[in-house]
């Protein structure tokens, strides 16, 4: 039994051993709520100790605050109205395995992203409670693990968000996915969610939130780390000397959950029914559409309204097929601001972050 084996894991495929990255087939992303044992991981170090009592983890909050806390899980989930939400976490990275030529980074196809029901409070309950002081403007964050050398001294990565993201009601500290107390690889006993941003904010084995009054410069802030050009540069270029935003929301992006990719059926099927998901950072999902000719021709997909906001939409569609042969089928997802998902790979960055390049599903229909 491989490490994946270890933590639960159903068939992941696996990107990295040492830190431990593995992907979820986007075939195995067919369930409306992601399971535990189909959900990515994502390391950037190595694991920190396990600890006997969860409700005894303590994490604190200080910096630019008017009173510093230093709170147990205990103490949350006693002090603290609890909500929970199904909302996606999706790596920075998701997709890039598309982008041409490649970019640095773990290669993931649209896998780096899952569903779960996310329970624990508000983080903007306990920052007011901290009181914010008029020079808060950014956090920082950090958490129990190692660096990749396994060095204490480093963060394996600290990433913030601005004050407003952070005081979002939907920005929760968490203790639990699905309803079973937050495994241990998924940051547990505490993490965070920081829904519709890059993942790498939602800091798992959550020790400490450091209130800035400027942008955190923690691991993962600086040089080019989930920086993208504010206008499109050549792909393959270094990426120096151009100007840079930081990647906040991530884009629109549907995947086809059902079929599976390389699927046969049998000769004389004439209709085909797919399923899938879709989602949008920040933004809603306004239609999905699937395409078994290129995109010459669409069908518009029914939607499954999202429970919440950063909810995904589950969508399926019925697809009619003029005779056997091999299909591509294509999905494509539009946000309330009008932009669609591109057909090859647009926006390259050096990194590879926010490659939402349609999803495209090989079907056979007969020999
Ligand atoms: N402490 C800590 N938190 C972390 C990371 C990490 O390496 N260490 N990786 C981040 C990244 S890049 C992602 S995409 C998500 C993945 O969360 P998951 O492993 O629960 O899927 O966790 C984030 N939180
Ligand atoms: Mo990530």
């Amino acid at each position: 039994m491989n490490e994946l084996g270890l933590f639960g894991k159903d068939r992941l495929t696996m990107l990295g051993e040492t830190p431990l990255v593995a992907e979820t087939p986007e075939a195995m992303l067919d369930d409306e709520t992601t399971p535990i044992a189909r959900f990515f991981i994502r390391n950037n170090g190595l694991l920190p100790e396990r600890i006997d009592d969860p409700e005894a983890w303590r994490f604190i909050i200080d910096g630019e605050v008017d009173r510093p806390l230093d709170l147990s899980l205990a103490d949350l989930k006693s002090r603290f109205s609890a909500k929970t939400y199904r909302m996606v976490l999706e790596c920075g990275g998701n997709g890039r395995a598309f982008f041409e030529p490649k970019a640095e980074g773990n290669p993931w196809t649209h896998g780096g992203a899952g569903c779960a029901e996310w329970t624990g409070v508000s983080l903007g309950d306990v920052l007011r409670e901290a009181g914010l002081k008029p020079t808060a403007r950014f956090t920082g964050h950090f958490g129990a693990d190692p660096d990749k050398t396994g060095s204490f001294e480093k963060q394996a990565m600290s990433r913030g968000v601005p004050i407003a993201k952070a005081l979002e009601e939907h920005t929760l500290l968490v203790w639990a996915m699905n309803g079973e107390p937050l495994p241990f690889i998924h940051g547990g006993p505490l993490r965070l969610i920081v829904p519709g941003w890059p993942g790498s904010l939602s800091q798992k084995w959550l020790k400490r939130i450091w209130i800035r009054d400027r942008e955190h410069d923690g691991p993962g802030m600086t040089d080019l780390s989930y920086r993208v050009p504010i206008y499109p540069i050549r792909p393959g270029s270094d990426g120096r000397n151009v100007e840079t935003r930081i990647l906040e929301s991530m884009p629109v992006r549907s995947i086809v959950t059902a079929p599976a990719d390389g699927s046969r059926c049998p000769a004389g099927t004439r209709t085909i029914t797919v399923r899938g998901a879709a989602w949008a950072g920040d933004d809603v999902i306004t239609k999905v559409d699937c395409s078994i000719d290129g995109g010459s021709t669409w069908v518009s997909a029914q939607m499954t309204p999202p429970r919440n906001r950063y909810d995904w939409v589950r969508w399926s569609a019925t697809l009619t097929l003029p005779g056997d042969g091999y299909y591509e089928i294509i999905s494509r997802a539009t946000d309330s601001q009008g932009r669609a998902q591109p057909f090859h790979a647009a926006n390259w960055n050096p990194n590879g972050y926010g490659c939402n390049v349609m999803h495209r599903v090989a079907v056979t229909v007969g020999d």
